[in-house]
């Protein structure tokens, strides 16, 4: 058992104990109602899952472990040689052992990941079976089916695992998944982006390093954008499209393999995580249309209007919990302006903050008119040359692998069952309330 193993082993003892009492002592208290309304408005807002690993304030945003981001960027470890961003190793290692670590434990995840990174040789050749024209996310996707073939808890489900040790081969791939995952992902953009000439993993680089120099960017702001990039996208509690699909498959016992293809597929949904890439492509297509430059907020705003009343949404805005700006889009919005504050596509992504909420407050129905994460994240891209914006939710789906697998460990730690919520009609629900 390696040490990282060994020490969450240690947990779990004291955790299993501590829910089963606190179910045993207050398993009747009641949390909530439900409204016959949410039934029909993608149940916001009831509460309805155990995601340990983060939590969503409408008004604060998210926190990891109950840290913020700008707390987790001042005490997570960053890179020795005057690094300034967290390692994404350290919010893993704080989401899965709910401890800040230092430097030790994140070198030690960090070497870990390097030493399961290698991926069989038949992933590529599954990738390379689809048109370089799928989308990057049909590919990803594709990848980490293919990568199944190694799942460790698969093999010892077959051969009768008992279920207190679920957990063990759970954790096995979902390290071997989040450690092979950059290399599935860089070489889906070398296929499609670089003419397939890929580069070869540095084992003695970061995580998020090693991932931006097989990626082909070797510049070292670059790889700390990389490490931001990952630790802010790692989680967003459990609701969300991406994390509540990993856990409702993960809950029928479908390996790690199987269920975080299954969140990917969430991910690529145009309103969840593929709108970092719908963002780009709004303010580009806006951009074209009025002529280059750096637009007016006039011609902003006609923009975002003509966007409405064509029955479109404004990508980058807007969020199902948040009732204010996100603060990964604050935590973005600081690296841009300590790193490129004249660059023109973060002079436009400023200046659509500016006008955007306020055309959404007109509306009268979006409850948040502020930015989500995805308002920014393709700019900082964009000003590294990374400008193939259709690869973008790829970056997004890589960082997702921290937080959904840590919470998929937990879960098989604690023994949840299979998800199976009840539903019901519309005409019962009218017999009910006597129509
Ligand atoms: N532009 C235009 N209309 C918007 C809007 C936006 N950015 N955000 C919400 N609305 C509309 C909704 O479409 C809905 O209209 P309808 O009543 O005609 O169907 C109405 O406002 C009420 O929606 P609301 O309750 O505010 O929002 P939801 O919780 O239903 O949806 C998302 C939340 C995020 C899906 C929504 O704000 C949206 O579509 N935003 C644009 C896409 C986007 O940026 N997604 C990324 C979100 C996130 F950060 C992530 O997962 O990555």
């Amino acid at each position: 058992m390696d040490k990282i193993k060994e020490h969450f082993s240690s947990k779990v003892g004291e955790a299993q104990k501590d829910v089963k009492d606190f179910i045993s002592q207050h398993g009747d208290e009641v949390i909530g109602e439900i409204k016959v309304s949410q039934l029909y408005q993608g149940m916001r807002g009831m509460p309805a899952l155990i995601c340990e690993t983060s939590k969503l304030d409408p008004e604060e945003g998210i926190r990891f472990r109950g840290y913020s981001i700008p707390e987790l960027q001042e005490k997570l470890p960053s890179m020795p040689d005057g690094g300034k961003e967290p390692l994404p190793e350290g919010i893993f290692h704080l989401m899965l052992m709910n401890e800040i670590p230092g430097d030790d434990e994140v070198r030690r995840l960090s070497n870990n990941w390097a030493r399961r990174s290698i991926v069989p040789p038949h992933v590529f050749k599954v990738i390379d079976s689809l048109p370089k024209s799928a989308h990057p996310m049909t590919q990803f996707v594709a990848g980490i089916m293919a990568l199944r073939t190694e799942s460790e808890f698969a093999r010892a489900y077959r051969h009768g695992i008992h279920k207190s040790e679920y957990w063990m081969p759970t954790y096995e791939d979902a390290m071997n998944l989040i450690a092979r995952l950059p290399r599935v992902a860089a070489y889906i953009y070398r296929r499609v982006y670089h003419n397939g000439e890929h580069i070869e993993p540095d084992p003695k680089l970061d995580w998020a390093g090693n991932f931006a120099h097989m990626l082909g960017f070797d510049n070292d702001e670059f790889k700390e954008l990389m490490r931001l990039y990952m630790t802010i996208h790692s989680d967003h509690e459990g609701g969300n499209v991406s994390a509540h699909a990993v856990k409702l498959v993960g809950s029928a016992l479908s390996d790690s393999y199987l269920s975080f293809a299954a969140g990917m597929n969430g991910l690529a949904g145009p309103l969840h995580g593929l709108a970092n890439q719908e963002v780009i492509r709004w303010i580009l297509s806006m951009r074209d249309e009025l002529g280059g430059g750096l637009p007016s907020k006039e011609q902003i705003a006609n923009y975002c209007r003509k966007t409405l009343a064509d029955g479109k949404v404004i990508p980058g805005f807007g969020h199902a919990v948040l009732r204010k700006t996100d603060p990964r889009y604050e935590a973005q919005r600081k690296f841009a302006l300590d790193h490129m504050p004249h660059d023109e596509m973060f002079l436009i992504v400023s200046r659509i903050y500016e006008v955007v909420p306020d055309i959404l407050s007109a509306t009268g129905k979006v409850k948040n008119p502020w930015p989500n994460v995805d308002a920014h994240s393709g700019q900082l891209l964009m000003h590294y040359g990374l400008t193939e914006y259709d690869f973008y939710t790829v970056l997004f789906g890589v960082a997702r692998s921290l937080g959904t697998m840590a919470n998929m460990i937990w879960d098989r730690a604690l023994g949840l069952p299979i998800e199976r919520p009840g539903s019901t009609t519309t005409a019962l629900l009218k017999d009910q309330f006597g129509k």
